[in-house]
């Protein structure tokens, strides 16, 4: 019988603390559909290879995000030198860039995986061996042959997503995502994790990959969502849970019914969310229906203070009154938001960044639950601002991944930056001031949310008490260098 080991790589630069769904769903269809139980999910940093060897593999795919591309072909090189495995991988880079595939991985899934991998897994566990004749006959697929790439036609969507099973989180180390410091909301640490209730989204802002790889959103029926939540607050005791789809509210019949069957349930009052919205679709019937779904935290993209810079990013959809409007009803129903804003845009000017700055001091003055989060318009592959880049000649095709990241505190390097208008040292003074800013009342904010059986919680933690301790030392430090 063939093992199939499953990897979800952080480099420390791109730690993540919310657990990798999309390889939960990829084993819990392999599951399913071919009664396949010999899989594992390895993830994080930490002795990743003697992790992986360890399983003794016969199949290893992994989740390739542009961010960890360079660390992913090193691993994979170190693992093909220690053992001779089938190396599969997916994921947002491979699906972006399919015809960048390296030649350290055999085969590249693009797009959504779970038939894809199927067929695959199929074929491999009947010989031991697919050979690319067959493999040419998989749809969604990328491989080598004789040292040239071939790509297969696209694979299409999975109609009904309910015929895919929860992702089978009994793979991923739960206790661990699920430890209170992982799910801030509103300044409180919370037991909590994510799931996913769509995919697809129907916008098309140009930094953003999701609706070229995700097409039309599709949606998990009302029914299938809500047994979901209730395996999360009964087995996994989550207090919170972040639905990180990219659009939670397509509908409001949609919410209004997750409500009612919530009701039904009787999960309503027990659990607290966060959800992601667009500004644009925010009015008061919504926003009272997630009030009473238990949603504490909204995370918008507010992305400019300049209508100008705001409607090249995102479409005519959105203004910045708009935005300014959504964070003000979310708060009179007692909701936070966490307003995500970029600097650095292509034709953006001095002019443009006050503006935002002024729009982000507004927001963070009128609710002390209001976050604000900076980062660098970076050109996402498979996004329309990488196009956009490319052909201007604003960054090279040929990328060294290695410098990547989203965060201003990483900020050393000009290789992704977009903007035409402003001097790449002046704007990183831009950036570290404008970061400040957005971390300036985030200790007020954090005293103000102290509830009585908040801090009886916390002392009565002591573990707690240390990562919130350290998380604030770590957030300190970093102001403190930018500041520099
Ligand atoms: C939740 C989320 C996160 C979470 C959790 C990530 C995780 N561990 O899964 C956190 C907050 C940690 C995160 C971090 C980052 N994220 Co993120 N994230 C998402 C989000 C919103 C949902 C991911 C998800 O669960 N999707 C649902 C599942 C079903 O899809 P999936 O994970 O892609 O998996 C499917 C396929 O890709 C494929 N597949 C995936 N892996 C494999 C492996 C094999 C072998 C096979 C066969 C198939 C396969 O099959 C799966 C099932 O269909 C997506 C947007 C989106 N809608 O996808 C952005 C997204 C993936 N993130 C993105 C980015 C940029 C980041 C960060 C770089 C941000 C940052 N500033 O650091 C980091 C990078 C993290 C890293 N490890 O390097 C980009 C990726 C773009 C790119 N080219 O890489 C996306 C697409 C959003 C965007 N801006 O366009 N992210
Ligand atoms: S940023 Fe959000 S609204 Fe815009 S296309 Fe991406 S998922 Fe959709």
């Amino acid at each position: 019988m063939a093992r199939l080991v499953l990897v979800n790589y952080n480099s420390s630069s791109a730690r993540s603390n919310k657990p990798p769904l999309g390889l939960g769903y990829l084993a819990s269809y392999l599951k399913k559909r071919l009664d396949f139980h010999d899989i594992t999910i390895v993830d994080g940093c930490r002795n990743i290879t003697s992790r992986i060897l360890k399983q003794n593999p016969d199949v290893v795919g992994f989740t390739v995000y542009s961010a960890n591309h360079s660390h992913m072909i090193e691993l994979i090189r170190l693992i093909k030198r220690k053992t001779d495995v089938v190396v599969l991988a997916g994921g947002p880079h491979i699906t972006a860039l399919p015809m960048g595939l390296s030649q350290d991985i055999d085969i590249g899934f693009i797009g959504e995986g779970e038939e894809s991998l199927f067929e695959f897994m199929r074929l491999f566990l009947n010989s031991g061996q697919v050979s690319t004749q067959q493999l040419s006959k998989i749809d969604g697929l990328v491989f080598w042959d004789q040292g040239r790439l071939h790509i297969t036609p696209p694979r299409s969507f999975i109609k009904h997503l309910d015929t895919i099973p929860f992702p089978d989180r009994d793979l991923l180390n739960m206790q661990s995502y699920m430890k209170p410091s992982q799910i801030l909301m509103n300044n409180q640490y919370l037991r909590g994790t994510t799931m996913v209730t769509s995919r697809g989204c129907p916008f098309h802002c140009i930094y953003c990959h999701v609706s070229a790889k995700w097409g039309r959103p599709r949606f998990h029926s009302p029914d299938y969502i809500v047994e979901e939540m209730k395996i999360l607050y009964q087995r996994y005791m989550a207090e919170a849970i972040y639905i990180c789809d990219d659009l939670f509210s397509h509908t409001i019949s949609r919410v209004e019914e997750i409500v009612r069957k919530m009701e039904r349930e009787g999960l309503l009052g027990n659990l607290r969310f966060m959800v992601d919205l667009r500004a644009s679709m925010v009015n008061s019937e919504l926003v009272a229906l997630l009030k009473r779904m238990g949603v504490v935290k909204v995370a918008i993209g507010i992305e400019s203070g300049s209508d100008r810079i705001l409607q090249f990013l995102k479409g005519s959809d959105v203004t910045v009154d708009q935005s300014l409007k959504a964070v003000e009803m979310l708060n009179r129903y007692g909701i936070g938001t966490h307003c995500c804003f970029m600097i650095g845009s292509p034709t953006e000017t001095i002019e443009d960044i006050e503006k935002t700055r002024v729009l982000i001091e507004k927001i963070l003055k009128m609710d002390r639950r209001n976050f604000c989060q900076l980062t660098v318009t970076t050109p996402l592959p498979g996004t329309r601002l990488w196009e956009y880049a490319i052909k201007r000649g604003l960054i090279s095709k040929e990328v060294d991944w290695r410098g990547f990241s989203l965060s201003p505190l990483d900020l050393k390097r000009s290789d992704f930056y977009v903007n035409e208008n402003i001097d790449f040292d002046l704007f990183k003074e831009l950036v570290a001031s404008t970061y400040s800013l957005c971390n300036s009342r985030r200790l007020v904010s954090i005293l103000s949310n102290f509830s009585l059986r908040y801090l009886l919680r916390i002392v009565s933690d002591p573990v707690l008490s240390i990562r919130i301790l350290r998380d604030f030392l770590k957030h300190q430090m970093a102001r403190f260098w930018q500041g520099k």
